[in-house]
């Protein structure tokens, strides 16, 4: 790889970690766990810090970002800390107008439609200085992640180009986005500028998170299964590609995410593996059970997933039974790496996201 070499999978803090291990397609003693969203709202100490700080300059105070980060790996003894930051923070360091509306997400000033809007996004780049906070983030939170010669691995990640896109154009979270897929077949020049300036605002932010630390990334497609197979390749796949290029000759392995995504898990592990991403993995999320999942991808990928998030707050038995399940399907694929099918719901009671972790490591 062409990482440097105080980089904690090149000098060997992260290399034999149960996460690396399982994303190189490994069985490690202990089935790697972590969560989605696990740094958010389910955490009163989350809650605590982020009083009266917005949510987006919350994710470019480096000391807030860290700490956030690793409080969930303080609490809840999960195998990753995934950086804590937001798919639209590189669109807001690029100088683009949009913020977090609590309760809603990403809201743009307007919408980005018209090959004049198009124009303008473009027009704005991202340059190392700009991305530094990203980079010192990510630094103080590897060391607060080290503990001697061993670490838990920081994921670092991304939005996929579709699902940035997505936000752009209708201005804020839509149910079907339905106006960015009329805009890739009503104009589609356009529609591939757009793809290929997220695909490169993302990449950049990948790589930043990579240089500074990150042992795996994310590329978060998390809107991708509104789109069908035909539309998923002609239209989405190459941006996708493009955008993990800027990652891939530096061998950190690639996991590649999306909700909704049954039709389209083999087009997206062939995005990773375009990309040269060395080491793909394949995320699932709740809807397809991990067997199938394998059985779809060839069985030479390992899978993450998929536990539902509506069972966390079930009753303990009723999760119990599911997450058993969920590692027993997982158990064909070469790799498995526990994680839930979508985000962590605010509501949810920590506690059990703990006895989840602490039951993962028992099986
Ligand atoms: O004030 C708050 O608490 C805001 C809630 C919040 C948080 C905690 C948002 C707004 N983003 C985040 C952090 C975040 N976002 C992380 C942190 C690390 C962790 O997982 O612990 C990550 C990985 C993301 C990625 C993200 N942002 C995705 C992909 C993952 C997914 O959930 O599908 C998406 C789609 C977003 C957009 C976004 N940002 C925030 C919200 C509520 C949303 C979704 C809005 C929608 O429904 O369209």
């Amino acid at each position: 790889s062409n990482l440097p070499a105080s980089h904690p999978l090149a000098d060997g803090r992260t290399t034999t970690s149960p996460l690396v291990s399982a994303l190189r397609g490994d069985r490690p003693a202990r089935t790697p766990v972590w969560f989605m969203r696990q740094a958010g709202r389910s955490l009163p100490e989350y809650r605590e810090v982020r009083q009266g700080v917005g949510m987006l300059e919350s994710c470019l105070r480096p000391d807030l970002a860290a700490e956030i980060t690793l409080q969930p790996v303080r609490r809840h003894g999960v195998d990753a800390a995934i950086f804590f930051s937001d798919i639209v923070v590189p669109l807001k360091l690029a100088g683009v107008d949009v913020e977090i509306v609590s309760g809603v997400g990403p809201v743009m000033d307007r919408p980005y439609r018209t090959a004049a809007d198009i124009d303008e996004l473009v027009a704005r780049d991202l340059d190392d200085e700009t991305l530094a906070p990203i980079a010192q983030a990510v630094e103080r939170t590897v060391a607060g992640l080290s503990d001697g010669s061993a670490s838990t691995p920081l994921i670092g990640f991304g939005g996929a180009p579709f699902t940035l896109a997505a936000y752009l154009v209708e201005g804020r979270p839509s149910r079907d986005h339905l106006a960015a897929r009329t805009l890739m077949h009503a104009d589609p020049e356009t529609w591939r500028r757009l793809t290929t300036w997220t695909a490169d605002l993302t990449g950049r932010f990948l790589r930043t998170q990579v240089l500074a630390g990150a042992s795996a990334v994310q590329l978060f497609d998390s809107w991708a299964g509104s789109l069908s197979l035909a539309d998923y390749t002609a239209h989405v796949a190459p941006s996708s590609t493009r955008a993990l290029r800027h990652v891939a000759e530096l061998g950190v392995p690639g996991i590649h995410f999306g909700t909704a995504t049954g039709h389209l898990l083999p087009a997206m592990r062939d995005v990773l593996r375009d990309a040269g991403i060395s080491h793909p993995t394949v995320g699932v999320d709740y809807r397809t059970p991990l067997d199938e999942a394998t059985e779809l991808l060839g069985g030479d990928v390992p899978v993450q997933g998929n536990i539902d998030p509506a069972l966390l707050a079930a009753p303990w038995e009723a999760l119990e039974a599911h997450v058993r399940d969920v590692v027993a399907r997982g158990a064909g694929a070469p790799g498995h790496v526990v994680n839930l099918g979508h985000g962590v719901p605010p509501t949810t009671d920590p506690t059990v996201l703990t006895r989840v972790v602490e039951l993962v490591h028992s099986l």
